[in-house]
C-alpha cells in the first residue's frame, strides 16, 4: 500500500510541475490544481461561474447575456454539450445557429471569461432524453451508462469527437483557449448502486477514457465521491458550504459545480423561489470553508425551444435565475450576488495564500478566517447559523451584530464590507410597454383530415410506445382503433360503458369518436366524461 500510494503521489506532483513550468523554465499554458485551488496558467484565482446553455438562447442573445454575466462578477461560464441536437441521426451532425458550440465558446473568450465544458454524454439537464440521441436506443444489446461494450464504444466516439473539435479550434486553456475544466458523466452516483459492480467499473472506465484524451485541463465528476485520480469530485447542491464532505483527496480543490439559484419548473407547479440572501449565504459559507469555485445553476436558464425539454418540464427554464428567460436582470438576485463576488474578491489574497483557521464564537456562531503569517493579509467570515435568532459576537476585540442565518465578510479581519442578509442592490423596477411586433402577429389555423383505419401506415395489435414509434422526430401522432358494439346490446344493457384509458401525464390528447371530436385530455382536467350517441365514453389519464 505504502509503495503504491507514493508512486501515485509522485506521478501527480510531476504532472503539476510539467504542466505549469516547461523544460525551458518558462511559464506554460494549462490548468493544474492542488488542495487549495485550480491553478490556471500558473495563477491561482477565485472562480465565480454561471451556467448558460447555448441551445437555450440564440446567438443574437449571447453577447448581451455574457456581458451581463461579466458585469455580475462572473469569470467562468459553464455549459453542457447536448449530444442529441448535435447528432440527431447517427453520423449526421448539426452545429449551426443555436447549436454553434464553437461560436459560443469563442464569444465567452472574447468577453474575457473561462469555460467549464460538461461533455456528459448523459447530461440530464431537464433535457429531452438527458441529451442521449434516440438512435442510441436502437443499438443492439446497449445498456446506457454501464460497463457495456456498445455504450462505451459510442460514448468514447462522441467524447473524442467533441474534444477533437475543441482542440482543432485551440479552445483548451492548455492551448491558450478559455476551457479550464471538462466534465465526464453527470451525477452518476444517483444510479450507480443499481448497476452494482458494472457501475463501479464504468466510473473507472469513464475517468480513464476522459483522461486519456489529454486535454491539458482537469476533468471533474460531480457528486462522485469515488472519482478516480486525477479526476476531481465536485459538489452539486444548495448548501455545499455545509453539505460537501470535501474533495476525496487532500490534493484536490473544493469546487461547487451546481448551486441551484431556483429550481426548474414542472408542469402545474408554481415558479420556484430562492431568496438572493439564501444564495449569498451559501456562497459565502462555501468560500469561508475552502471553496474556490462556485457555479450558479442556472445563471440564465432560457427557453427549451421546440421539443427539447424533458417530458416533465416547461419550456421556460429557470426564469428565476439572476438573468431571466428574456435576458433581463432579475433583481435583487443579480445585484446582490455581484456584491458578494466583489466582497469575496477583496479577500482573494487571504483565501488563496493564507492558512485557514476557525474559532467558535458562540452556540450558533463561528469565525472562519484565512491568514498569512508575517503579513497583514487576513480575511474573516463571521457566521450565524441560527435561522431565527440574531447574535452579537466578539471577534478580535470588536463586537459584531449578525442577523439570523447570515455571514459578514471582513476582508481585513476588522471591517464588514458585506453581510449576506443585507441587500443594498436595487429591487426590480421594471416597466412594460406593449410590443409593436407582438401585436402584429397573427395566428393561423389549419385543418387536416382524420385518417381512417384503412390508411394507417403502421398496423399493430398492441399500442406502440410513442418515442420509439416516431423515433423522436415528432411527438405528434394519430392513433386509431376500432371497437364494434352490438346495437342490440347497447339498447338492452346498462352495464356496457366503453372506457378509453390514457396512461400518460406528460402529453396532450384529443379524442374523436366516429370522426367527431369528443374531448381532450390535459393535466388540469384528467377526467373528461363525454357522451356520443347512446354510448358514454370516459377519457382519463
Ligand atoms: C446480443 O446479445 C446476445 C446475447 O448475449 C448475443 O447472442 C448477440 O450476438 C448480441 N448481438 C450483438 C449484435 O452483439
Ligand atoms: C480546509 O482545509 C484545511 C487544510 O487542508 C483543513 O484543515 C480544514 O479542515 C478544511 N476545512 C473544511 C471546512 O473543510
Ligand atoms: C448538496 C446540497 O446542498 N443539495 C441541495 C441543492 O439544492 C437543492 C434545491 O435546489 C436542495 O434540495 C439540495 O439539498
Amino acid at each position: 500500500m505504502a509503495v503504491s500510494s507514493r508512486i501515485l503521489l509522485l506521478s501527480i506532483l510531476s504532472l503539476l510541475a510539467s504542466a505549469v513550468v516547461g523544460h525551458d523554465g518558462k511559464q506554460q499554458h494549462g490548468v493544474t490544481y492542488d488542495g487549495r485551488s485550480l491553478i490556471i496558467n500558473g495563477k491561482r484565482e477565485l472562480l465565480f461561474s454561471g451556467s448558460i446553455h447555448y441551445p437555450r438562447s440564440t446567438p443574437e442573445m449571447w453577447p448581451d447575456l455574457l456581458l451581463k454575466a461579466k458585469q455580475g462578477g462572473l469569470n467562468v461560464i459553464q455549459t453542457y454539450v447536448f449530444w442529441n441536437i448535435h447528432e440527431p441521426e447517427q453520423g449526421k451532425f448539426n452545429f449551426e445557429g443555436n447549436y454553434d458550440l464553437v461560436k459560443f465558446i469563442k464569444m465567452i473568450e472574447e468577453h474575457g471569461m473561462y469555460v467549464t465544458l460538461r461533455v456528459g454524454p448523459f447530461i440530464q439537464a431537464e433535457w429531452n432524453h438527458g441529451g442521449l440521441p434516440y438512435w442510441l436506443r436502437e443499438i443492439p444489446n446497449i445498456t446506457f451508462r454501464s460497463d457495456n461494450p456498445p455504450f462505451k464504444y459510442y460514448m468514447k466516439r462522441y467524447v473524442k469527437m467533441i474534444v477533437k473539435m475543441m482542440k482543432e479550434e485551440k479552445l483548451f486553456a492548455s492551448q491558450g483557449g478559455p476551457i479550464i475544466l471538462t466534465q465526464i458523466e453527470n451525477e452518476y452516483n444517483h444510479i450507480q448502486l443499481a448497476y452494482k459492480e458494472l457501475g463501479d467499473r464504468y466510473v473507472q472506465w469513464a475517468a480513464k477514457t476522459a483522461v486519456s484524451l489529454k486535454t491539458g485541463v482537469p476533468w471533474i465528476m460531480c457528486k462522485q465521491k469515488d472519482a478516480p485520480d486525477p479526476v476531481i469530485n465536485t459538489c452539486n447542491g444548495r448548501h455545499c458550504g455545509d453539505t460537501f464532505t470535501g474533495p476525496n483527496k487532500p490534493y484536490k480543490p473544493s469546487l461547487w459545480t451546481e448551486n441551484w439559484t431556483a429550481q426548474y419548473r414542472v408542469f402545474g407547479d408554481p415558479p420556484s423561489q430562492r431568496a438572493a440572501e439564501d444564495i449569498a449565504y451559501s456562497v459565502a459559507r462555501f468560500f469561508s470553508r475552502n471553496g474556490t469555485l462556485v457555479n450558479y445553476y442556472m445563471y440564465h436558464g432560457g427557453t427549451n425551444f421546440g421539443r427539447t425539454s424533458a417530458v416533465f418540464t416547461t419550456t421556460r427554464y429557470y426564469d428565476e435565475a439572476p438573468i431571466d428567460e428574456y435576458g433581463l436582470l432579475r433583481e435583487p438576485k443579480w445585484g446582490h450576488l455581484k456584491d458578494v463576488h466583489k466582497a469575496l474578491n477583496l479577500c482573494k489574497k487571504a483565501l488563496l495564500w493564507g492558512n485557514p483557521g476557525k474559532q467558535i464564537l458562540g452556540k450558533d456562531t463561528d469565525a472562519q478566517f484565512y491568514e498569512k503569517p508575517g503579513t497583514n493579509i487576513c480575511a474573516a467570515f463571521l457566521t450565524n447559523t441560527n435561522s431565527r435568532v440574531p447574535a452579537t459576537v466578539s471577534f478580535r476585540g470588536q463586537a459584531y451584530y449578525l442577523p439570523p442565518r447570515s455571514i459578514s465578510i471582513l476582508p481585513d479581519c476588522k471591517t464588514v464590507v458585506l453581510n449576506t442578509q443585507t441587500i443594498v442592490a436595487q429591487h426590480n423596477a421594471r416597466n412594460f410597454k406593449k410590443s409593436k411586433v407582438a401585436s402584429n402577429l397573427k395566428w393561423e389555423k389549419s385543418s387536416e383530415p382524420i385518417p381512417t383505419i384503412e390508411h394507417l401506415p403502421i398496423d399493430s395489435k398492441n399500442p406502440k410506445e410513442l418515442y420509439s414509434l416516431l423515433k423522436d422526430t415528432t411527438d405528434y401522432a394519430w392513433y386509431t382503433t376500432k371497437i364494434e358494439l352490438d346495437p342490440h346490446d347497447l339498447n338492452s344493457r346498462e352495464d356496457i360503458n366503453p372506457v378509453l384509458r390514457v396512461a400518460s401525464l406528460g402529453h396532450a390528447l384529443h379524442a374523436f369518436v366516429n370522426g367527431k371530436y369528443v374531448g381532450e385530455h390535459t393535466q388540469s382536467s384528467p377526467y373528461i366524461p363525454v357522451t356520443y350517441g347512446s354510448v358514454k365514453y370516459i377519457i382519463y389519464s
